[in-house]
C-alpha cells in the first residue's frame, strides 16, 4: 500500500529530577486527547514532481526530534501526537486524501492540528480536510514562503508547486490568499500575473527585511474578513544560513526572527478577533539535506510556538 497510516512513535529525551519539578521538558507532556495535536505527513512525491531534491519524506521524523528536548514553556498545556501518514510511492493524491480524511476527523477532537510535512503539497490535503471540518466558513490562508506556488497542474499533475492553485478551483470566488515572503527572482512573472489577476496579496521578502511590520496590515485585513485562518510554512521562506536542509534553499530568504515575529502576530490578531486557527502546517523540511540539523531546529521553534500560543 502506497499510503499507510503508522501510530505515534514514544516521544523519549532528557530528564533533570535533581532540578525539581519545574524541569519539564516537551517529551514529558505528550498525552492523547490534549487540546493541540501534532500530526506528520511523511510525503516527497510533490517535490519530485516539481523538481526539487528529495528528503522531505523524513521532516516528521527530524521535527519530532528536534522538540523532544526543548523546554516546555510557563503552564504548557500537554499536546497529543497523531502519528504519521505515510506516503512512499508517487501516490501523491491518495496521500493527500488520506491527509484531509484525517484531519477532517481529528479537527473534531482537537482546538489545533499542525501538521509536520512533508513537502508543500502537504498544504492541499490541508485545506481540504479544514474545509470538510468547517463547511461553509470563510478560510484566510496565510503562507510564509519565497514562493507563490500557484502552478498549474500540466502534465505531471499535482506537486509541491500547485496547491494553491487547486485550491483556489475548489471555489475561486472565496479563494482569499496572502503570501509572505516572497522573492522575485523565485517567481516567473506568468506566476506573478496570476497572482494579480486571482487577487492574491503579497508582501515581499525585501519588504519584510526592510520592516518586519510591512505585512501587519495585510493580515490584519485579512483576518477581518475570514472565520477562520489556515497558515501555512514553508520553511524555505528563510535564508540558507538558517534553513541550508531544504527541497529549494533561498539565497536571500527573510530572517528568522521576523518570521517567528510573524507566526506570534498572526496568532496573536487571530486570537484578539476571535478567527481561530485551528489548522497550521509546516512544510518543505529536507532533513537528508541538513546535517547540522539547523533547519529541523528553526522548524521546530515555529512549531513551539504554534503549540503553545
Ligand atoms: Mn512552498
Amino acid at each position: 500500500m502506497p499510503v499507510n497510516v503508522i501510530p505515534a512513535p514514544p516521544w523519549s529525551g532528557r530528564s533533570d529530577p535533581e532540578d525539581g519539578a519545574g524541569a519539564v521538558r516537551l517529551h514529558h507532556i505528550v498525552q492523547d486527547n490534549a487540546g493541540r495535536a501534532l500530526i506528520g505527513f511523511a510525503c516527497e512525491a510533490g517535490v519530485i514532481r516539481n523538481k526539487g531534491r528529495g528528503g522531505a519524506h523524513a521532516g516528521p521524523a527530524a521535527l519530532r526530534g528536534a522538540l523532544a528536548n526543548m523546554a516546555a514553556p510557563p503552564d504548557a498545556k500537554p499536546f497529543s501526537d497523531l502519528g504519521d501518514i505515510d506516503v512512499t510511492a508517487d501516490d501523491l493524491e491518495a496521500g493527500q486524501s488520506a491527509l484531509s480524511d484525517t484531519l477532517a476527523e481529528v479537527l473534531q477532537q482537537h482546538e489545533r492540528v499542525i501538521v509536520l510535512g512533508g513537502g508543500h503539497e502537504t498544504a492541499f490535503g490541508s485545506y481540504c480536510g479544514l474545509a470538510a471540518r468547517y463547511p461553509g466558513r470563510q478560510i484566510g490562508i496565510i503562507n510564509l514562503d519565497a514562493h507563490l506556488d500557484l502552478r498549474l497542474t500540466g502534465d505531471n499533475g499535482p506537486s509541491s508547486g500547485t496547491p494553491f492553485a487547486q485550491i483556489r478551483e475548489l471555489d475561486p470566488n472565496r479563494f482569499d490568499y496572502l503570501c509572505l515572503g516572497v522573492a522575485e527572482e523565485s517567481n516567473t512573472q506568468a506566476l506573478m500575473n496570476r497572482a494579480r489577476d486571482w487577487g492574491v496579496n503579497i508582501v515581499t521578502d525585501h519588504a519584510l527585511i526592510a520592516d518586519r511590520n510591512a505585512a501587519n496590515r495585510a493580515i490584519d485585513e485579512l483576518v477581518a474578513r475570514s472565520d477562520i485562518i489556515y497558515l501555512t510554512i514553508d520553511i524555505d521562506v528563510l535564508p540558507h544560513y538558517e534553513a541550508p536542509g531544504v527541497s529549494a534553499p533561498a539565497a536571500r530568504g527573510v530572517p528568522f526572527a521576523t518570521i517567528e515575529y510573524l507566526v506570534g502576530y498572526i496568532l496573536s490578531q487571530s486570537k484578539q478577533s476571535g478567527r481561530p486557527c485551528p489548522l497550521a502546517d509546516i512544510v518543505e523540511l529536507s532533513p537528508p539535506n541538513d546535517p547540522q540539523n539547523v533547519t529541523a531546529k528553526s522548524a521546530a521553534l515555529l512549531v513551539r510556538r504554534l503549540l503553545f500560543s
